[in-house]
């Protein structure tokens, strides 16, 4: 890949609950993931997506205590949010074309104050509204802090991504590829998660088992409606027969692996999560080098 006028850079997604930031993303990435959730997480500056074209990596990042907390640790988030925000290249503040302002979108705001970060307001779900209702809303918002565009759009049908895809490489430094071009998250919690499920496989099975068994992570997703996270797994064997065990009497063993396992993968993740477990059979799944880089071995 030529790299003369390569940028990249750095982009955080800010707005109250339920905007469609996650939804904005998926379809930014082009769905090829779903996106995590911003549930508390222990990491600074996680990386949730990262979009790459042949002339620009944007990499999308997490920003921890934007959300108002509900405890007394306010200040000390507010920081954090501060020194992040300082950092990123560009903004992209979400607020929702069908309804007025909030108490929500003004704490934002408040904090982004303070911060020299280019900032692009979203007006996401412009399907929910009529033409001259979007107009009204341009102008409650455009006030609420100083933003160097505006862009209506719909996250979930997809209207305008481009053009807001647009302006975020414009506002991309040159700069090297940080991440591979087919790499969209770094997502480490997955590879962690998949050895939890393997260690519970191994405490509870004997014999051949434990060399035939490897665990892909396919799934860690925020559902709407739930403050559960859903992670979906899928424990390959080589053979039918260790299938049988490892589900056992009743199911018995699969959900002893799943119970042990979940709470494991909670205390990880800081959030309840509902754990889909599926067994699979892979003849000689440790003989393919192919299957070896899908289950996460890399040389
Ligand atoms: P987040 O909490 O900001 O990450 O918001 P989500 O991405 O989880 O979206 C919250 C809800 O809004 C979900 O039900 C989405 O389907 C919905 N939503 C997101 N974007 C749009 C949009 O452009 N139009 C409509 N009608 N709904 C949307
Ligand atoms: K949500
Ligand atoms: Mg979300």
């Amino acid at each position: 890949m030529r790299n003369d006028n390569f940028k990249s850079g750095f982009i955080s997604i800010v707005g109250r609950p339920n905007v469609g930031k996650s939804t904005l993303l998926n379809k930014i990435l082009r769905q090829k993931i779903a996106i995590m959730s911003d549930k508390p997480q222990t990491t600074r500056n996680k990386i949730q997506g990262i979009l790459t074209e042949h002339d620009f990596q944007a990499i999308f990042i997490d920003t921890p205590g934007i959300h108002k907390p509900k405890h007394k640790l306010g200040e000390f988030m507010n920081k954090q949010a501060t020194s992040t925000l300082g950092e990123v290249d560009a903004i992209l503040f979400l607020v929702e074309a069908n309804q007025e302002p909030g108490a929500g979108d003004q704490y934002i705001a408040d904090i982004l104050k303070g911060i020299k970060t280019p900032i692009i307001l979203v007006l996401n779900k412009v399907d929910l509204i009529k033409k001259d209702e979007l107009l009204l809303r341009i102008d409650q918002y455009k006030d609420l802090v100083d933003v160097e565009e505006i862009i209506p759009l719909s996250a979930l049908q997809g209207d305008n991504v481009e053009v807001l895809i647009k302006e975020i490489k414009k506002r991309l430094p040159e700069g090297p590829m940080f991440f591979a071009a087919d790499q969209i998250t770094d997502h480490p919690e997955r590879f962690v998660i998949a050895e939890l499920i393997r260690e519970k496989v191994l405490q509870l099975t004997e014999e051949e088992i434990p060399h035939s068994v490897a665990v892909v992570v396919e799934q860690i997703v925020e559902r709407e409606h739930t403050d559960k996270l859903f992670v979906s797994a899928v424990i390959y064997t080589e053979r039918k027969s260790q299938k049988g065990i490892l589900i056992g009497k009743d199911g018995a063993l699969l959900k002893e692996v799943g119970k042990r396992a979940r709470n494991d993968i909670e205390r990880l993740l800081g959030s309840k999560i509902y754990l889909d477990l599926w067994i699979k059979v892979k003849k000689d799944w440790r003989n393919h080098a192919i299957d070896l880089r899908n289950f996460g071995f890399h040389e």
